[in-house]
């Protein structure tokens, strides 16, 4: 989440409202023409860190390695589109976390081979959180990457709400990453609750 998904609302209340919650990771992902930069992204990224910190919470950056390792953020996420995985590798560090979004079984065994902890795979649904968002994919990539990297941490993304969550961990995903459902939500901290019953109503195939 960012600080223009907040629709009008402090973003750090939502954030600390999901942390209340009980969600396990948090990715700074600040994108669009209304981004924050330079001192005012660092300034509310530290302030996400802080909070973060304070529930123990891994704290990720999307794209912005340089920002991650001036802060010493927990990880940094990287797309296709971004740098390349192995030298993010080599310059956050293997104690940090590294995300890479895939969207095939050999796009995953290339993250895989650069070190890769964890990839996200979306758009799972329709989602209108990211401008060049691919189209929806459903669950069959997740399925895919998952016989064939059984071992491997897949966060299902795009368009995902307690109503759709548990097909995708079905599918294989061990968690998902939600923007505008729980960012919209009004009672965040309940809309987290709700994730979390479709997690443990939803045992993986
Ligand atoms: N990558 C694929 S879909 C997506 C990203 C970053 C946006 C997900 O946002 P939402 O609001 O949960 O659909
Ligand atoms: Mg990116």
């Amino acid at each position: 989440m960012g600080t223009t998904n907040a629709v009008g609302r402090d973003p750090l209340v939502i954030l600390e409202e999901a942390l209340i919650g009980g969600i396990s990771h948090f990715q700074l992902r600040e994108k669009g023409t209304a981004a924050l930069t330079g001192k005012e992204l660092k300034t509310f990224a530290l302030a996400c860190q802080k909070l973060c910190r304070r529930h123990r919470v891994p704290f990720i950056i999307n794209d912005d390695v340089e920002l991650a390792c001036a802060i010493d953020a927990d990880g940094v996420h990287v797309g296709q589109e971004d740098l390349d995985c192995a030298s993010v590798q080599s310059r956050i560090g293997k104690d940090k976390i590294l995300g890479v979004s895939v969207h095939s079984v050999e796009e995953a065994k290339r993250a895989v081979a650069d070190g890769a902890d964890y990839v996200g795979m979306g758009p799972v649904y329709g989602t209108r959180s990211k401008d060049d968002a691919k189209p929806p994919a459903g669950i069959v990539g997740i399925v895919a990457v998952k016989k064939a990297f059984p071992a491997l941490s897949i966060v299902g993304i795009g368009g995902i709400k307690p109503e759709n969550a548990s097909a995708v961990y079905q599918a294989g995903a061990e968690s998902v990453a939600v923007i505008s459902s729980l960012a919209g939500a009004e009672d965040v901290r309940g809309q987290v609750n709700l994730f979390k019953e479709a997690y443990k109503g939803a045992p993986q195939l």
